[in-house]
């Protein structure tokens, strides 16, 4: 391979799937740009794809083994894990041991994961992050089309008149899918975009409409739409006859929900006007396209919510034709490609069931010694297993569940009491990573090969360039030694991913008569390594049939006993944990515009991490108000599950009675900032999906006394500090070091000098001190050399205007220019403020200068100043907030 040409592959963050070329320059830093040839993207990229080259350091990697802390041989420690697998398997049967995976692990590795454990060890009990993320959907698609088919695909952005984003930020969550909505609205003017968000999101900056529903009452919402399109004589008789089935019942039950429009809008929290608005709009709209995500499928009804959508698409034939179609959009790079393997506990392999004629045969397929013949536990039920100990080993694969799952409290006392837990991640510190007896290097996003599958089926080849560090493999590696040594090796003899992907591709197309199966790849079978390795994006079905793939389900047929699509009956109802007089606010969570998930990656790029800096709880401000809370005080919210404390942020986008916190930071980078660990783990009975959306908790101040900023050369283990004791801190990543931001209920004098014992702990350094009692204000700089190596400022509550001087001070190696800082507590260089615009890393007063100078009244203006926005576009809706302030102002 040679490292100075660019290289194919594909984005490893979010279902958009975009294409990707990559090299080492010689600096031996890796570089990215978008693949132009890529359909998903054309090119583009955001801001956290742009960033890929930047969280490729070797900071924090996991490069070998370790065995209770030890690190050993790489063999060994996959025979240790083989032995120990295969002693639980012997005294407590399979049942006992469990594996939960990732829509981050490429194809082959799940499909590995997969066999391995339904196949050989004869246990079901392997699920993934999907069942937090797409099960809604999977079970919404099998129970309406007869099997999990996403029958759009992005093209019909570019020819609906309707789009409708439900529950989806994808402003911020899939930008580029984002971008070609913005660009086929400008090319069309006819094309309308309503947003049904509790929120008002980015997402709305294209949004003609913005229904801001409250949480959990999509359900009556679309039931709504359903009663209304027949009340108005717009649903498509000739299509529910020849093609749907369940029309009556499901009619029934959307008018039970529709009695009264007005009684209606007011469960959903928005104005009569308003949803018949929508209402109108769809029903006089021949091309429409409902976007969904995480505000659908994160609900204790959230399969009801998918069918509810789905319902109105099949009572009007608005399905299977491009720019018609109800869109799941996925999340992870490869939830689709998980789907497809079946590596969750109530999927079999290749779109198979647990039915008889479909285990027969993969049992045949596989050879199988030991097939397991019914579901296994689902995420939640799998950690509560792992707690009452009746899981005793589990390995864990490309995810963090420690911070992702509901209750995080109860799923690490769960890992710390399991007997056997198995790590495999690219990284050493993770939260879950501490609770590991066996911890397994696995190669990482650039030094591994394989296949995952985007949001509209389309499979794209990831390929690497870069060398695997250390004793680091792909996670189809590790799997297929420890197969090995449990004596399976003529099944796990796998030399590549090309022979794994052919392998499914041939399951694929198993019974591929017997039953209409959209997901069919077996052409793919039998790809030679080159061809594998040559493979261009492609939307499956690859059957070798000649079709169009951009819109299944054209010709009618479903993939149910009947050929015909399925209306499902439902009805609302208001989520089980409900707001009341002790909990009377709705805790909603999910996304921002800079980090992934639990910003192992995100985290380690500076650029990333300066948009949003810290968690915040955004709420209204006459919510704030009524509580008597100031925007950017610390508080304390509490659910049943747990409390935690967090930055306060005004929002007068977040709806009354609504809270919003992000789901980013972990333990490795706050005190506090697991949210998680307030969220509930009600589920959805059908799909096992978590309700991360709708937690009812409550608020109070936090009463602290003093706050600082610290900055450090190196990372510090303030947990480990015993001088802070009530010890908030979050940490930043800057280009050249920390910076942490900190509270706590000492004074600022007691706090300032917990600080100074604790940093003069990390060695012998010389310190330049500031103190002003009065005003509660202290400094400090602890130089050696000439170098800094931290520094800090310490307030009083509240007093902490900008630590901008403090990050000046790291690109200063004059100890006379630092003693003047910190005398002065004032930079030379002026506070820009946050970065709004990431890919050209420009900075809030950049954009406020500009906008200020030229008079700019559109964000194209200030981009041509400062470049703000004119790469991924994403911070647009930002730009444009601005300018529209300081025209108020
Ligand atoms: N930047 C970034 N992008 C990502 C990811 C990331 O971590 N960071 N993760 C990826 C993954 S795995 C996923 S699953 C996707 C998720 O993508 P999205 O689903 O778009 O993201 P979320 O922020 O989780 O939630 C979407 C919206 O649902 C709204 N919502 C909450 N409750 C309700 C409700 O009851 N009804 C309705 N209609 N809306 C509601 C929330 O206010 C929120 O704005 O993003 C992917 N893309
Ligand atoms: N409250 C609340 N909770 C949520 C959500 C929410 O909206 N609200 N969203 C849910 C959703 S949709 C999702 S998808 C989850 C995501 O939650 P997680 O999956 O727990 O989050 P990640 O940070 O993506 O974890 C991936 C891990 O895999 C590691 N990794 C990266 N690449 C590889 C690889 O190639 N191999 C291996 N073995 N490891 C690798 C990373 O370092 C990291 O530790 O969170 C869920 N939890
Ligand atoms: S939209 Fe951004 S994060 Fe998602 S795949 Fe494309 S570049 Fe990656
Ligand atoms: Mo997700």
């Amino acid at each position: 391979m040679s490292q100075q040409q660019w290289i194919k592959t594909t984005c490893p963050y979010c279902g958009t799937g975009c294409g990707v070329e990559a090299k080492l320059n010689g600096n031996a830093k890796v570089e990215v740009r978008g693949d132009s040839s890529h359909p998903a993207n054309l090119g583009l990229l955001c801001s956290k794809g742009a960033a890929l080259g930047d969280t490729l350091s070797n900071e924090g990697r996991l490069r070998y083994a370790l065995v209770k802390g030890h690190q050993e041989p790489l063999d060994k420690a996959l025979s240790y894990v083989a032995s120990r697998l295969s002693q639980t398997l012997g005294e407590h049967g399979p049942d006992s041991v469990a594996f939960y995976v990732s829509g981050q692990l490429l194809t082959e590795d799940y499909y590995v994961a997969n066999k391995l454990i339904k196949g050989f060890l004869g246990s079901a009990n392997i699920d993934s992050n999907s069942r937090l993320c797409m099960s809604s959907a999977v079970a919404g698609h099998k129970r309406a089309f007869g099997e999990d088919v996403v029958p759009g695909s992005y093209e019909d952005l570019e020819h609906a008149e309707l789009v409708t984003l439900v529950g989806s930020n994808l402003a911020w969550c899939h930008p580029i899918v984002y971008q070609r909505l913005k660009r086929a609205k400008l090319a069309n003017p006819k094309l309308k975009v309503v947003v049904i968000d509790p929120r008002r999101t980015d997402s709305c900056d294209i949004a003609d409409l913005h229904l801001a529903v409250n949480g959990g009452t999509d359900v009556a919402l679309f039931n709504g739409l359903f009663a209304y399109l027949s009340e108005h004589g717009k649903l498509d008789q000739r299509y529910l006859q020849q093609h749907t089935e369940g029309f009556e019942p499901a009619l029934a039950a959307a008018k039970q929900d529709a009695a009264q429009l007005s009684q209606l809008a007011e469960q959903c929290g928005i104005e009569p006007e308003a949803l018949l608005r929508f209402y109108q709009m769809f029903a006089d709209t021949e091309r429409c396209v409902s976007v969904f995500s995480q505000g659908v499928n994160q609900s204790a009804q959230g399969v009801d919510k998918v069918n509810a959508i789905i319902n109105c698409h099949l009572a009007t034939g608005k399905i299977g034709k491009l720019g018609a179609s109800a869109f799941s959009i996925t999340g992870q790079p490869n939830a689709m490609g998980g789907r497809e393997v079946g590596a969750l506990a109530n999927l079999l392999a290749g779109h198979l069931d647990y039915q008889p004629e479909h285990l027969a045969a993969l049992e045949a397929f596989w050879n199988s010694p030991n097939l397991a013949r019914r579901p296994g536990v689902k995420a939640v039920d799998m950690f509560a297993k792992v707690a009452s100990g009746e899981i005793k080993a589990i390995w864990i694969m490309g995810t963090n569940p420690a911070v992702s799952l509901p209750e995080s409290a109860k799923v690490r006392e769960a890992l710390l009491a399991c007997p056997l837990v198995v790590v495999s991640d690219c990284i050493a510190q993770t939260d879950t990573t501490r609770y590991a007896d066996v911890l397994l290097p696995a190669a990482g996003w650039g030094e591994r090969d394989g296949m995952v599958t985007n949001s509209e089926r389309m499979l794209s080849r990831q390929r690497a360039f870069i060398a695997p560090q250390g004793d680091t493999k792909p996670d189809w590696y590790l799997l297929s030694q420890v197969a090995k040594k449990m004596g399976f090796a003529e099944a796990f003899a796998y030399q590549s991913s090309a022979e794994i992907f052919s392998e499914h591709a041939a399951l694929s197309g198993l019974l591929a008569d017997a039953k209409q199966r959209k997901f069919d790849i077996s052409a793919l079978s039998g790809l030679s390594k080159a061809n594998y390795d040559a493979l261009l994006p492609q939307r499956w079905p690859v059957n070798g049939q000649a079709q169009d793939t951009r819109s299944l389900f054209s010709d009618g047929q479903f993939c149910t006993a009947s050929g015909k699509a399925q209306l499902i009956a439902v009805n609302y109802q208001a989520s089980a944990s409900s707001c009341s007089g002790d909990y009377p606010l709705l805790l909603n969570t999910g996304r921002v515009r800079d980090h992934w998930h639990t910003m192992t990656r995100t985290g380690l790029a500076a650029k990333l991490s300066s948009h949003i800096s810290e968690p915040m709880l955004e709420i209204n401000p006459a919510d704030a108000a009524s509580y008597g809370l100031a925007d950017g005080e610390l508080v304390v919210v509490n659910s049943q599950q747990g409390e935690l404390r967090v930055r306060l942020k005004l929002d007068s986008g977040q709806k009354r009675g609504h809270l919003f916190m992000p789901i980013h930071w972990s333990k490795q980078f706050s005190s506090d900032g697991v949210v998680s660990q307030l969220v509930n783990n009600i589920v959805d009975p059908i799909s096992g999906q978590p309700e991360s959306k709708y937690t009812a908790v409550n608020l109070r101040p936090w009463d602290y006394a003093s706050e600082a900023v610290l900055l450090s050369a190196s990372a510090l283990s303030l947990s480990q500090c015993q001088a802070l004791p009530a010890k908030y801190w979050v940490k930043q990543k800057l280009d050249d070091g920390f910076i942490y931001r900190l509270a706590d209920k000492q004074s600022p004098q007691a706090l300032a000098a917990a600080l100074k014992a604790f940093l003069l702990q990390q060695g012998q350094w010389q310190s330049i001190d500031f103190a002003d009692p009065i005003k509660q204000q202290y400094r400090s700089a602890l130089v050696v050399a000439g170098e800094l190596f931290a520094s800090y400022m310490v307030t009083a509550k509240g007093e902490i205007n900008s630590s901008a001087w403090l990050e000046s001070l790291l690109q200063q190696p004059m100890s006379d220019n630092i003693r003047r800082g910190v005398l002065a507590g004032t930079s030379p260089a002026a506070d820009l403020g946050k970065i709004v615009c990431s890919c050209h890393q420009v900075r809030e007063q950049t954009i406020r200068d500009v906008i200020d100078q030229h008079d700019c009244s559109s964000a194209e203006q200030v981009g041509s100043y400062c470049k703000a926005g004119t790469n991924c576009g994403s911070c647009v809706p930002e730009l444009k907030r601005m300018i529209k302030l300081s025209q108020v102002s």
